[in-house]
């Protein structure tokens, strides 16, 4: 879930969100009658290079993330107009509860709008932060060390078949596990807790890597944003 620093540093707090009780509820800058809306990058859209270039920042940012969320929306507003104003996470985790007919449009453009709004949290400019303390613990008791958990990720990216997630979530056996979804899949709709994601969908980085999901991989762990990580590794822990 988001928490006050990110809608602090995404400055969603408007006035829709503003003096309306519980910080969840400050979300509802999304939660409008008229639906979902594109939130704020928390940096420039050059702020990842040379890692993610600019030029693919802003078509993923502002076509792709934003065609989910006017796809969501038509759906929404089409079948259950009385989801449009539930928070995203809650939608992801209740697919099962839409009507029938658009359970896979929604499944896969709220999917794709709750990835895509964690996705830009967890970059952060190249090597700017680390893992250290108890997540640092629980990376290398769960994956040996640093590069064992980066071997294991890497290979759940790559081991996914066409378009989706690699992900690190909330171990069940060790304290960190690492799995991968096809599509805009979450895994929170099957109840785990998600630490770190990765898009391999091809627009996340043709225009610099070509067909290489590999390499960009592995460039992407430079650019994983370990506060973001940690802050909810701390919550998951507390729970
Ligand atoms: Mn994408």
């Amino acid at each position: 879930m988001w928490t006050r620093r990110d809608i602090l540093r995404w400055g969603v707090v408007g006035a829709v969100g503003a003096g309306i009780g519980p910080w969840s509820r400050a979300v509802c800058q999304q939660a409008q009658a008229s639906g979902f809306t594109l939130p704020k990058l928390p940096y420039a859209y050059d702020a990842l290079e040379p890692i993610i270039d600019a030029e693919t920042m802003m078509i993923h940012h502002t076509r792709h993330h934003q065609a989910y969320i006017d796809n969501l929306n038509k759906a929404l507003a089409e079948a259950a107009p009385e989801w449009l104003t539930r928070d995203i996470t809650d939608i992801v985790r209740h697919y099962s509860q839409l009507p029938e007919k658009i359970r896979t449009t929604v499944r896969n453009n709220g999917g794709g709008h709750l990835n895509h709004s964690w996705f830009w949290l967890m970059m952060a400019k190249p090597r700017s932060t680390a893992p250290k303390g108890e997540l640092l613990k629980a990376l290398e008791s769960s994956f040996g060390s640093l590069d064992g958990f980066k071997k294991e990720f890497l290979a759940a990216a790559l081991g996914r078949f066409g378009s989706g997630w690699a992900w690190l979530v909330v171990g069940k056996e060790k304290p960190l596990a690492i799995t991968s979804t096809p599509n805009q899949d979450n895994p929170i709709t099957d109840g785990q807790t998600v630490l770190l994601g990765c898009d391999v969908w091809e627009h996340a980085y043709y225009l610099k890597y070509r067909n290489a999901r590999g390499k960009y991989v592995e460039a992407w762990f430079d650019v994983i944003n370990w506060d973001d990580v940690a802050e909810r590794f701390a919550k998951a822990s507390k729970q």
